[in-house]
């Protein structure tokens, strides 16, 4: 069907499913909250293990069992259970089998049908193993003539990479690849194009951590750097990992995946026929453009969490904006430095064809403002006809605080990285 990615031509993978926008009801956006309820019995020999007996049936694991005299009736007993919420439907039918067949009082303690509706995100940094086959393919604007599409060497080769990302787990080291001599060359004319253009195009927090990936990354015109390597040094500067990823994931996931300190990252290189420009990420885009400030231990991956934690329970919308948002600063950002404007947005810094561009006349550039950024219309294969231009990180980082405080949701979150965990603060 034409599409861009790896399973739309092999066909054995997991499809491509379009997650996003779907309002997954029997999960909350809360491991801690539960579903609880009360229930009387009879006091008798073996009226509780009747009663858990269709907890057992319908597969719903107890979180929690209190058992008191009741108040009411002195031949009853109360029993408060908790569930875990996405057992909200089989409880639902264990109630009713409870009210029907054991006792007839049966109350619900905490459920919130609106909280329900709340979509989806990972709660703890593990839940990212379920993005994995979850992958866009790229859309119709990329098919045919992309030249890596017609080329069966290069969509093997992809396969490969596919199937990496496919197996990761959280946890593991992200497996080694020895790269092909074409890969290398390919990587070696755009480490070289790239690195005469920074001292003068890239922002001063790029051109400060770049030498420092040559000294302890293997960042080498003849070396393509492995993403196991670059993802421990980067953990040692702001605490931001690599996790291999075989496409594009939805918005709403890859932004989730920031929140965690996660930024999900191919493995594999354009083709070699068009080493000045792809519109697809690849390894030089996320080693060359992303990386250097993800290690910048400043204002930069601050913004980037805040970018990620507003996205978590976010309506679709909201989704939307922030990944344009997203797209004019950590991939296509221009900002001010001193009297000049520099780039640090990885989708230029990662394409010399565009890097030299943006800094010229022909394209438009407008004051980075999130309520008209993230409304902004934009090409994807082609250089952008509009910039935004931030103040500083720090400014941006400021103002995308503040447009995130605009997000509808009921609750605000934080993410507690000694347990890699998202705290929920429940704002009802
Ligand atoms: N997925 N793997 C991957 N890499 C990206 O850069 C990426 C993505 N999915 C969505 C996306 N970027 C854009 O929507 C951003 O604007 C969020
Ligand atoms: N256009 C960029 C490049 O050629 O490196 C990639 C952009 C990915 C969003
Ligand atoms: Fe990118």
């Amino acid at each position: 069907n034409g599409n861009y990615s790896p399973e739309a031509e092999t066909g054995d993978q997991v499809p491509g499913k379009r997650r996003g926008s779907m309002y997954l009801e029997e999960e909350t956006n809360n491991k801690s909250e539960v579903i609880s309820c009360i229930f009387s019995l009879k006091e008798e020999v073996g009226a509780l293990a009747k009663a858990l007996r269709l907890f057992e049936e319908k597969g719903i694991n107890l979180t929690h069992i209190e058992s008191r005299p009741s108040r009411m009736n002195s031949e009853q007993y109360e029993f408060f259970i908790s569930v875990d919420s996405s057992c909200s439907q089989a409880l639902d039918e264990v109630i009713d089998c409870l009210r029907t067949q054991i006792s007839g009082h049966v109350h619900e303690l905490t459920r919130s049908k609106e909280k329900d509706t709340v979509p989806w995100f990972p709660n703890d940094i593990q839940d990212l193993d379920r993005f994995a086959n979850q992958i866009l393919s790229y859309g119709s604007e990329l098919d045919a003539d992309h030249p890596g599409f017609t080329d069966p060497v290069y969509r093997a080769r992809r396969k490969e990479f596919a199937d990496i990302a496919y197996n990761y787990r959280h946890g593991q080291s992200i497996p080694r690849v020895e790269y092909t001599e074409e890969e290398k060359a390919t990587w070696g004319t755009v480490f070289r194009e790239l690195k005469t253009l920074y001292p003068t195009h890239a922002c001063r927090e790029h051109n400060r951590v770049f030498p420092l990936l040559e000294k302890y990354c293997g960042y080498r015109p003849d070396n393509i750097p492995q993403l196991e390597d670059v993802s421990r040094f980067l953990q040692s500067c702001t605490g931001f990992r690599l996790r291999p990823v075989a496409g594009l994931l939805s918005s709403r996931d890859f932004l989730a995946g920031l929140a965690f300190r996660v930024f999900h990252s191919t493995q594999y290189i354009r083709h070699g026929s068009k080493p000045t420009y792809t519109p697809e990420p690849d390894i030089c885009h996320e080693l060359l453009g992303h990386v250097p400030l993800f290690a910048d231990p400043s204002f930069f991956h601050q913004f980037i969490l805040e970018i990620g934690l507003a996205s978590l329970g976010a309506p679709d919308e909201y989704i939307e904006k922030l990944a344009t948002v997203y797209w004019f600063t950590v991939e296509f950002g221009l900002c001010k430095q001193g009297s000049e404007i520099k780039a640090y947005g990885a989708g230029l810094l990662s394409s010399f064809g565009e890097l030299g561009y943006s800094l010229t006349e022909k394209p438009k550039l407008l004051p980075f403002d999130p309520e008209k950024t993230s409304v902004q219309k934009y090409p994807i294969t082609e250089y952008q006809p509009v910039y935004f231009v931030a103040e500083s990180f720090e400014d941006a980082k400021e103002k995308v605080r503040k447009f995130a405080g605009t997000i509808p949701k009921p609750f605000s979150v934080r993410y507690n990285p000694y347990t890699q965990s998202i705290e929920v603060l429940d704002n009802t």
